[in-house]
């Protein structure tokens, strides 16, 4: 799973990125920077607790990939992004919408205004989708016409329907989609269908006023999810030690870093959740969607683990949390049968035979 980090030039977004990918700052994540590319762990204390108590060879934590953008220009009318900008933003799965809220640097619309940015950005996105899906309606109408194929009239009519809600001014996540035309829309990559996360990027002198910046911001987008933090200050936070930090953190009032919270409520908009596995060589945490079946867990292990499944023993993380111990899940864990739905925090055997 892929978030991009988009923003307006200097929204704070390179030292955001920068901070997810460091290494080591509570111990429950690291990351591997390659170009503007980076692997994330997500930080898990669930996770951390399985580890304390089963003291495995080594931990894994689920990981997710962001990519630090191109900054979107101010030029206006759809044109704000650059083609590699396009590029990595049609290929994200989520958006992370970084937005400056601190004036300690110039804006490059000048002044400092989270609501107009977040404005101005989002015509951006349904600007472009209206240009994309504008010109493939011109080519399926004939196509439609000649074939008169069932596919292609229902393909016709997901996009105008799409054009129609943009030429209002709606993001496609804000209307409603059978499920028939989320499906036809589904290979366009549009950007205003893309689930986004907008990240204020506060000031140091902020910090305490960031719920205040976060209500007013999100007063007009009910569909998005918004979070404020200080990336300046949690960069610096990375780079002295553990203890030193958390001190710190508890005189500013900052009870986690917002990079976990962060990072998890990307797994969350992405439709994520994790399961456990627990042994003496690993402790791991798998992503799967939140409907996955256990068989469908299974798989997202091995194929060997799917073709093979028998049943799947499970133990609920809040079973195990009020009893830590090895013997909880010998004790406790039930059996499931291939359909099973997974919960958040499953811990999981499989047993199975190939
Ligand atoms: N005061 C303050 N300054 C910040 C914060 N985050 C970033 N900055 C500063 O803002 C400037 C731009 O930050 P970057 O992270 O480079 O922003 P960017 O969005 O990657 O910018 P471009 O890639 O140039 O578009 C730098 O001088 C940062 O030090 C913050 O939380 N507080
Ligand atoms: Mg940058």
């Amino acid at each position: 799973m892929r978030m991009s980090i988009v923003g307006l030039a200097f929204s704070g977004k390179t030292t955001f990125f920068e901070l997810l990918t460091k290494h080591g700052f509570t111990g429950a994540m690291s990351g591997k920077k390659g170009g503007n590319i980076g692997t994330v762990f997500v930080p898990d204390e669930r996770l951390d607790h399985l580890t304390r108590i089963y003291e495995p060879k080594k931990q894994v934590n689920a990981s997710l990939e962001f990519n630090d953008s191109q900054s979107l220009s101010t030029e206006g009318s759809g044109n704000s992004f650059s083609t590699a900008a396009l590029e990595e933003i049609r290929r994200a799965d989520t958006l992370c919408l970084a937005i400056q809220t601190f004036d300690s640097i110039p804006h490059p619309m000048d002044s400092v205004d989270p609501t107009r940015d977040l404005e101005f950005i989002n015509s951006e996105f349904i600007l472009n989708d209206l240009m994309a899906l504008e010109k493939r309606s011109e080519k399926l109408r004939k196509v439609a016409q000649i074939s008169k194929q069932q596919e292609d009239l229902l393909e016709l009519a997901a996009v105008d329907k799409a054009c129609t809600a943009l030429e209002q001014g709606k993001a496609l996540r804000d209307i409603e989609l059978t499920a028939q035309e989320a499906k036809a829309l589904s290979g366009y990559q549009l950007m205003s269908l893309k689930p986004m996360l907008v990240v204020l990027n506060v000031g140091e002198d902020q910090v305490d006023k960031m719920d205040e910046l976060m209500a007013a911001a999100a007063r007009d987008y009910p569909s998005l999810q918004f979070t404020a933090m200080c990336a300046r200050l949690e960069s610096e936070l990375a780079d002295i030690e553990p203890e030193d930090a958390r001190e710190f953190m508890t005189d500013l009032g900052i009870e986690e870093p917002a990079f976990s919270r962060i990072v998890r409520a990307c797994l969350d908009l992405v439709g994520l959740q994790v399961f456990f596995t627990v042994g003496a060589d690993e402790c791991r945490a798998w992503t799967i969607v939140k409907t996955a079946t256990a068989f469908d867990a299974a798989g997202a292990i091995h194929s060997d683990i799917q073709r093979g499944f028998i049943r799947a023993m499970v133990l609920p993380y809040s079973a195990f949390a009020e009893a830590p111990s090895e013997d909880t899940f010998k004790g406790s864990a039930v059996q499931e049968k291939k359909d099973y739905a997974m919960q958040d925090g499953d811990i999981v055997e499989f047993k199975f035979s190939v």
